[in-house]
């Protein structure tokens, strides 16, 4: 086993900095990963700059306001008055930042490769301004040998060794939008560098600022730890949907086997079929993985078929509208059907891959009368306009041929729903135990 050098002068300062806390921490992108992580490493008493291309969020956060639902304003505003915590447009500002911390979107080109575009812009900007004794973070979720191969030869490309002049980690982002009990200091944060100094200067910085730091040793280990994560759920997901298709099959109710197979004790994690797989990181992250796969000539066949399953439920969740309508002798043509819930899960308000839009587009298409109503959500980019969302009352749930529940909301007042819907699909089992008649579950 090769003896790890010794630690040179400049990863003493950087380790020094960090432990005093005197560290200038930069976030490249202040998104629904990067904007919590800023708050956390300013609250911890480091001075942090939160580096941004949007220059609207940049001016709101700089305010004194939060524009991420689980940040609250007051917190922001308390860090942005003392003095902890501010958004630049300035890039120049890198070379005076000890920490680089990466949290921009690694999403899904057309063709379902990767699209790392981001991260190569955010590392363009870091390399030309790097400084000696800088640790540069990736948390953006990436295919496993992102930070070795892509990001190792651009930041050593100017002469400096990692390890030595720079460290170079990888930390997956652990966020639950809307998760009231795991924010990002009570997480766990995986932490694997790209040599042991890497890994040491870089869990000491996550454990100024979270409960727990888990260490691994390399940076491929870290970035497949999250897509074992995200895979898992994707695939559960996958099967627990196809559970539904065929259960739907053999009138069998899915969700009453599913809440029964949950009182086992061990061995068994309940998941729930639903309109679809949304949010920007389910339906997404498991493509970098099959696809880094693909590149070493092994097909992840799981992965592909829960993306076929999970990517039929819109479709399925549409045709079941037909079939309720038909029911009732009404024809699909000309039908006025109401959206329960446009973002990706229940009590947030993001409609990236929304399931939900992807039912609308298809009941458009079927001639279908479409309108939603969502209390997080005022109003949604629709057949390329604006579609303002509707106020839920007994009338507009009157008006309408069939209601879809789509999102389950806790704000939703299920009694009213239950009450006044002449029809109604439920894709969550929202109203469990409420009325049967003129219901039609997945
Ligand atoms: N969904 C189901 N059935 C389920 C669970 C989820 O249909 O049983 C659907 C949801 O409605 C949603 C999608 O899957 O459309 C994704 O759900 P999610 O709960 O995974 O929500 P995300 O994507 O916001 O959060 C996830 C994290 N969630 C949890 O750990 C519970 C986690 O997988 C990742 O840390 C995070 O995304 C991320 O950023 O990668």
């Amino acid at each position: 086993m090769p003896r790890t050098p010794r630690l040179g002068p400049a990863g003493r300062r950087l380790l020094d900095r960090i432990a005093s806390r005197r560290a200038r921490i930069g976030v490249i992108g202040l998104g629904y990963v990067g904007l919590p992580l800023a708050v956390e490493f300013a609250r911890a008493g480091f001075h942090v700059v939160g580096f941004e291309i949007d220059a609207k969020r940049a001016a709101t956060l700089n305010r004194g306001v939060s524009y991420i639902q689980d940040v609250p304003t007051k917190e922001v505003r308390a860090l942005v008055r003392s003095g902890h915590l501010r958004a630049s447009l300035d890039f120049r500002e890198i070379k005076s930042m000890d920490v680089l911390d990466i949290a921009v979107p690694t999403p899904l080109r057309k063709t379902k490769d990767p699209d790392v575009s981001y991260i190569v812009a955010a590392v363009n900007e870091i390399v030309p301004r790097m400084k000696r004794g800088q640790l540069v973070i990736l948390e953006s979720t990436t295919y496993p040998g992102t930070t070795d191969e892509l990001l190792l030869p651009m930041l050593s490309a100017g002469g400096y060794a990692v390890g030595k002049d720079f460290f170079l980690a990888f930390s997956p982002e652990r966020v639950d939008p809307g998760n009231i009990h795991y924010q990002t200091h009570n997480i766990p944060k995986v932490v694997g560098g790209v040599t042991p100094h890497c890994t040491k200067a870089a869990s000491l910085l996550y454990g100024s600022v979270v409960d727990r730091v888990v260490p691994v040793t390399s940076t491929r280990v870290s970035e497949m730890v999250k897509l074992l994560e995200n895979t898992f759920r994707s695939v559960n997901i996958g099967l627990v949907n196809e559970m539904a298709l065929l259960c739907d099959k053999m009138k069998i109710d899915v969700w009453e086997v599913i809440d029964a197979a949950a009182t086992k004790p061990f061995g068994f994690m309940p998941f729930y079929p639903g309109p679809g797989l949304g949010g920007h990181c389910i339906p997404i992250d498991p493509f970098y993985l099959s696809w880094k796969a693909r590149q070493a000539g092994f097909e992840a066949r799981f992965i592909e078929l829960a993306g076929v399953v999970n990517g039929s439920m819109p479709h399925h969740v549409a045709k079941r509208v037909g079939e309720a309508l038909n029911a009732a002798r009404k024809p699909l043509r000309g039908s006025k059907v109401l959206i329960l819930g446009v973002s990706y899960k229940a009590d947030i308000d993001d409609v990236r891959e929304s399931p939900s839009l992807d039912i609308m587009e298809t009941l458009t298409g079927d001639g279908v009368q479409i309108a939603f109503a969502d209390p997080h959500v005022a109003s949604i980019r629709f057949q390329g306009g604006t579609l303002r969302g509707k106020k839920l009352t007994p009338s507009v749930l009157r008006q309408a041929d069939c209601v879809v529940i789509a999102t389950a909301h806790r704000a939703f007042d299920y009694k009213m729903i239950s009450k006044h819907a002449r029809l109604i699909v439920d894709a969550r089992n929202a109203l469990k135990g409420r009325r049967t008649r003129g219901v039609y579950k997945l």
